[in-house]
Order: structure tokens, then sequence, then C-alpha cells
């Protein structure tokens, strides 16, 4: 029998690591790989327009899935493309394998045709990156590569020249003993005492909380109950910690709402799980921090510790319950809940004045009305700019719903190809993008990828002919806005002309019919929704000079607008307290 090929051991040996798909664009150092795709079962190519949508799509069903995915470009500029959506994933968690196709080895360092080098370009984005050189370097390399991208969560690259693919493989591709899941670290006992001491001694603790709370919604609010705390998030947190949550007090950040920063800063401890929240403008300096991540080099580098604990935030929780004293006095936590609902009551009005009439379109109005009518586990992703805005404020999270954005690496177009990657991990289950009209029309040749693999995925389109984010960037740091708009352009007749169920919709009385339709429409759909490129205003206490672009300095709020369901939330977690 003839031998296995290299190409055909990798392939195997994805399908032995659980990778279901491939996604990317052919070319020819690619081929045998894609011939070996082809020839397997239980893995599939997933072929796209653009590789940068083919690397977000990975990234999206890895988070989905929690397995490994992968993608794959063509020498050169094919797998440079995957660069954008590598970085998304890298700074996400993602575990996500890139096939970086090389030019003939014999050819590498000679300027030869579409020469470039992968193991030097993605570095920065991936945990190991490495150039297969010659045949026998197989399985061990791909082996290394898989359990770097799933025991450390994100990126492993593999640089393979099509001629080193073609060739057989020394050792035929014996089973391999796989790392598929990451193991559950719990600190050592004396970091343990030392937590709890410091809980113990601690009269107001606040929680803060992460993606790294995945999974411990149950341990988060079991703590919280046992000290009285109050739980404040960050945008990549709210999926999993909002829900259930007696002890809400909202978001810090720059999108932020509800008393999230007063319940930081007016705590005398302040216990940052697993988040790596970057403004640590935001962050208190005159209070006790702790800090609990599963990445120790994240510990302190955001605020000054008093103590540093590297761990799972669920087992941690789970080793520190029992040896926390319940706190008898829950004054802090009751006052902190009564803020939030006050701070939400008053933004609630902004909201609510006339959008349903209001033309253009309000762009919070069909986020609320998405909330509203998407399915109880539907995947929502979220384009950078201002529909992370509407998300965070009016997406409501279940535990079962999951939103899925570029909220690290901050990347634009994210949303549409995220949306490829959900819907390719789960076909059933309803998917909807909240695009923004700047970060589809980048990626725009991939709606013809939903329509050619025939993906049910909903586009909702805040088309407000501008760059938003930008312009009101520009407003807070006292410019005049300049290079922020777009023509008006039809993005519904564009979605139809590529075979997409399009609807525009001009009017706030059309925005519920136009999801609703879409919604149920069998195959892809895209609903243009025109909205109000000047939705959103700045709180009247905060001026120019208090910002420098991103970097706030003294204020907490940095956006007015409404919050959905979350204030009816805020209110019933206060009917259980007792009226001072
Ligand atoms: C690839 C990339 N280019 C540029 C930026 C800077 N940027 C951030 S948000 C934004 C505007 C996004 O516009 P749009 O998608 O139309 O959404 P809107 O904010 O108008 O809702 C820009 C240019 C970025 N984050 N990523």
């Amino acid at each position: 029998m003839a031998r296995q090929t290299v190409a055909e051991q990798f392939i195997a040996i994805l399908v032995q690591a659980g990778v279901e798909r491939v996604y990317g664009v052919v070319g020819d150092s690619l081929n045998p790989i894609t011939d070996a795709i082809r020839r397997t079962d239980g893995i599939e190519w997933v072929q796209v327009r653009h590789e940068e949508a083919a690397a977000f799509a990975a990234c999206a069903e890895a988070q989905i899935t929690g397995k490994l995915t992968a993608c794959a470009g063509s020498c050169g500029p094919g797998n440079l493309h995957l660069i954008n959506g590598l970085y998304d994933a890298q700074r996400s968690m993602a575990p996500v394998l890139a096939i970086a196709a090389q030019i003939p080895s014999s050819e590498i360092g000679t300027g030869y045709f579409q020469e470039t080098h992968p193991d030097r370009l993605f570095t920065e984005c991936s945990h190991y990156c490495e150039l297969i050189a010659h045949p026998s370097q197989m399985p061990r390399v791909l082996q290394t590569a898989i359990q770097h991208a799933v025991g450390e969560g994100g990126v492993a690259v593999v640089a393979l020249p099509g001629d080193v693919a073609e060739q057989p493989t020394p050792t035929k591709g014996a089973e391999l003993a796989l790392v598929t899941r990451r193991p559950a670290i719990r600190p050592a006992d004396e970091e343990l005492d030392a937590l709890a001491g410091r809980v113990d001694a601690a009269r107001r603790v606040t929680l803060f909380c992460g993606s790294g709370t995945a999974g411990a919604h149950a341990e988060v609010m079991e703590f919280a109950r046992r000290v009285k705390a109050p739980v404040a998030h960050a945008l990549r947190g709210k999926e999993w910690i909002q829900y259930d949550n007696p002890f809400d007090v909202g978001m810090t950040g720059l999108l932020g709402y509800g008393a999230a920063y007063e319940a930081m800063h007016e705590a005398d401890l302040l216990l940052l799980l697993g988040t790596d929240f970057p403004y640590n403008a935001f962050l208190p300096d005159d209070v006790r921090i702790v800090q609990v991540d599963v990445r120790p080099e994240r510990l302190g580098r955001r605020s000054k510790l008093d103590l540093a604990v590297w761990g799972d935030v669920r087992e941690t929780l789970r080793a520190l319950i029992p040896r926390v004293a319940e706190k008898a006095d829950p004054s802090f936590l009751h006052g902190m809940l009564r803020k939030h609902a006050e701070a939400l009551g008053s933004v609630v009005d902004a909201y609510t004045r006339d959008v349903q009439d209001h033309m253009p379109i309000h762009p919070e109005y069909v986020a609320s009305v998405i909330d509203e009518e998407a399915a109880e586990d539907a995947v929502f992703t979220v384009d950078t700019g201002m529909c992370n805005v509407w998300a965070a404020r009016y997406l409501t999270p279940n535990g079962r719903r999951r939103v899925i954005g570029s909220f690290t690496h901050g990347s634009m177009a994210n949303a549409m190809p995220h949306a490829l990657g959900a819907q390719c991990a789960d076909r059933g289950r309803q998917v909807v993008s909240l695009s923004g009209d700047g970060g589809l029309s980048m990626l725009l040749g991939d709606l013809l990828s939903l329509v050619q693999h025939d993906l049910p995925v909903k586009i909702v389109l805040f088309d407000n002919s501008a760059l938003g984010m930008v312009d009101l960037e520009m407003m807070v740091a006292g410019l005049r806005p300049h290079g922020t708009t777009y023509q008006h352009t039809d993005y519904a007749a564009i979605a139809r002309a590529a075979g997409l169920f399009g609807v525009r919709v001009e009017r706030p009385g059309d925005v519920r019919g136009a999801l609703r339709e879409a919604f149920a429409h069998p195959g892809p759909a895209l609903v243009d929704v025109v909205t109000d490129p000047a939705a959103l205003s700045l709180p009247p206490k905060i001026t120019a000079d208090q910002l420098t672009g991103f970097a706030l300095s003294a204020s907490k709020l940095v956006l007015n607008g409404g919050v959905g369901r979350m204030l009816h939330m805020a209110r019933s977690n206060l009917r259980n307290i007792p009226r001072p």
C-alpha cells in the first residue's frame, strides 16, 4: 500500500483532533491539502471569498464549540490575508490552526514569486508558528501546533511548502495522544488562604467579571451571595454573568451603564475575575485589588494588585467559598443595587423619546426589536463600531444566547464572517449578525459564501452611511469629523442580486415586520435598516478635554443612551431588598 503523504497525514491528524472543517481559498501550494480534505471523511473544505473571512469564521466556530478549528491560505498573499482574523482568534483565545501554504522549499530565500515568510509573519498573532521543511518533522510539528492552540487557547500556524506536502511521510500516521481540552487550574492552598483572609477582612467586596467567568455562573452567584457583593462586568463577561444575577450592577468601561463604576470604586476589596479589561482609567487606584486569571502573564498588568491568584475562576471560587465567612451586612450590596436601578432609570428616557417614530430610524430601537424578536438560543455576532454599543446595551443574555465580537482585537468587518463560522457549527441555530455598513462593505464578497453554502445567517445592517464610531471619537476629541461618510447604498438590492433575501427599511414602523420576515426566511437574509448617523449623544457632564480619544481621564459613563430590558431586571432585583 502506498505510504501516506504529508498532506494526508496532516488532515488525518486534524480529524483526530476534532477539526470538522477548514475555511479558506485554494491555491497551488495548498492543493495537496485541499485534495486530502476532499478525500477524507469527517472534514469539510469551506470555500470563502477572502481569507480574512476564513480566519474570522474559524475563530467564531471555535468560540461556539470550544473545539479546535482550522483555516488555510495559499502561499504569499493567500495566507497573508488570514492575518487580521488570526489576530482576532489569538486575542479571543479561540483555538484555531492556520495552514499557511509555502512556496517550493527549494526556492525559500531567493525572492521567488509570491515569497513571504509565514513562520516570521504570524509569530505575533500565534502561540506557535513553524515551517515544516522536511517530511520527518511530521507528525510532531503538527501535534505541537495543535497542543499550543488547544492548551494555550489561541492560534497555531504551520507553514507547509506544497512540495513537502506531497511527499510520503516517514512514519505512518499512528493514532496520536492529542490534548483536546484544557485542564482546570486550581490555585495553591497558600494563595487560597491568603485570598480568603483578604475577603474576610473586607467590609465591602465587589466582583468585576470578564470572559474568564464562562462556565462559572453558579460559583460567582454563590460567592456573591456569601459575601454580599455587587457583581459588575466587562463587555466580554456580559453573556456569562449578567443573566439570573440578583447582584448585577451593570457594565463599566466606555460603553458602560449602571452602577458598576461606583461599586468598583466604593468597595474596599475589588476582585477582578477572569478579566483583562484594558482601560485602567476605569479601575480604582485606592482600593485593594485581587485578580484571578488562568493566564499568569495577565495578573497585575492593568492595575497594581494586592494579591495575584493564578487559577480558573470556577476552580478558584469552588475552593474559596468554603474558606470564607458569610458576611452579615448587606447594606453595601443593597445600596449599589438601588444606585444601579436609579442610574438605568435616568437614562431610559433618552431611548424612549419618540424613538418609534424617529426618522431616520434610531439604531437603539432596531437593537431593542432584535433583542425581542431573536431566538432564546440565538448567536449574535457584533461588528466593531457602534454595534458594540447596541449589543452591550440591548441584547439580553440568558445563558443560552451567545454574543461574539472582536472585543479584544477590535477589528471591523468581523460580524458577518463570524456569523458564517457560527452558522457552519450549527445550521439549525439562529445566527444574527449586527453589522455596520463600514464593516459589512469591507468583506462584502463573502455575502456570496453565505449563498453558496446556503447558510441561513440573518444580517441586520445598521446602515448609517458613516463610520459612526469614528465620528464620535473625532467629536469627543474636539476634531471636525473628516473621512467618515459614505454615499447612500442600497445593500438590500446588493443582497438580492447576490441571492440573499434582502429588504430595505426606512420607516421605524417597518422594522419589526422586516426582521420577522428575515428571521423566518429559510436561507440567508439581509435587512438593510437606514439608521440615524447622529444617534448617540455624549452625556452633558463629559467635556472634550476629559477625553483623549479613548483614554478616559475623569468620568465614568461616556455614552448616553437607553438600556433596553436591563431596567426591568434591575428593578426586579430590588424587589427582595427591604426598604431602608
Ligand atoms: C479593520 C479596521 N479598520 C479601522 C478601524 C477603526 N474603526 C473602528 S470603528 C470604525 C467605524 C465602523 O463603521 P461602521 O462599520 O459603519 O459602523 P458604525 O460605527 O457606523 O455603526 C472604524 C473605522 C478598525 N477598528 N478596524
